[in-house]
């Protein structure tokens, strides 16, 4: 199993992370641009140390009750950190967290060679964009916008209307021309879903690898794992372990995460004992 991504072949026979860059604006100074793209590029470079085998670049726009990010506050935030990552020749490929095919555009010009969206490659124009690259995509399942989604979820079958509607995803990506070694499928945690839901989705997560792409998790630090323990975000550290831990176990081939170290020392004993 593996993941073709820009001049990038991506080995997932074991479980890999791909790790959570951080470019944020800091509200507690003011550094500016300058101050923004050296702490982001110390940071990435900090995470491919810790064993990170992707990054996962994004403006914001895509996290739920985001404010509207606009678009060339985006491009701004991480177009320059993508150039100077791709410049220091980084060894792991970069990945673009965004909805918005201006900035999947840009972002692959400047030398990322994954798309991660949540919202599928649904927005008008996505699709051609990546069609007419070479970098992987990823296609996350989300119910509503990220503006509603957790108002009051409901599904029949939580397990199945996901699977349905990532098969159907996928076919039209196939469609396009990108070949279903380009292409990563996600759940969506917390995309509008409940805890229940979640949980349906986690433990029934092996069910997605019938769908023959490789799966990427993402369920570090979210709010399930607070309504499980307690905890909040800064103290979801051992949680989303465990969570990474039972996910690999069940097949997933990608963890999105914050604490790429902590991670990839447990998947490693993920490994060792299968
Ligand atoms: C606040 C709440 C901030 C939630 C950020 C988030 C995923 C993703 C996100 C995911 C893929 C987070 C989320 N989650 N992309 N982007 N899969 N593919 O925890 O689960 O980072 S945003």
């Amino acid at each position: 199993m593996h993941l073709r991504c820009g001049a990038f072949k991506l080995d997932l026979s074991t479980p890999q992370v791909m790790g959570i860059l951080n470019v944020t604006p800091d509200s507690f100074s003011d550094g500016g641009q300058y101050t923004h793209n050296e702490s982001a590029v110390a940071h990435a470079l900090q995470l491919i140390e810790d064993g990170a085998a992707v990054l996962d670049i994004g403006g914001e726009s895509t996290r739920p009750n985001a404010t509207p990010v606009p678009l060339q506050q985006e491009l701004q935030r991480v177009i320059p950190v993508i150039e100077a990552l791709v410049a220091r020749n980084i060894a792991v490929p970069i990945s673009i967290d965004t909805y918005k095919p201006a900035v999947m555009r840009a972002a692959i010009e400047a030398g990322a060679s994954i798309v991660n969206d949540v919202r599928a490659l649904q927005e008008a124009g996505a699709m051609d964009v990546v069609a007419a690259s070479n970098a992987g995509v990823c296609l996350m399942h989300m119910q509503g916008t990220p503006q509603t989604m957790q108002d009051d979820p409901q599904y029949d079958d939580v397990l199945l209307e996901v699977k349905d509607f990532l098969r159907a995803r996928r076919d039209v990506c196939l469609a396009a021309g990108i070949s279903a070694d380009r292409i990563l499928l996600d759940p969506g945690f917390g995309f509008g879903k409940t805890r229940a839901h979640n949980i349906a989705l986690a433990r029934s997560l092996s069910e997605l690898l019938d769908l023959d792409c490789p799966l990427l998790v993402g369920l570090s630090r979210k709010s399930v794992l607070g309504q499980v323990t307690g905890n909040d975000v800064a103290a979801r550290l051992y949680a989303s372990v465990a969570a990474a831990v039972v996910s690999a176990m069940q097949g997933a081939h990608l963890l999105r995460v914050h604490d790429v170290k902590a991670t990839v020392e447990a998947l490693k004993v993920v490994t060792a004992l299968k």
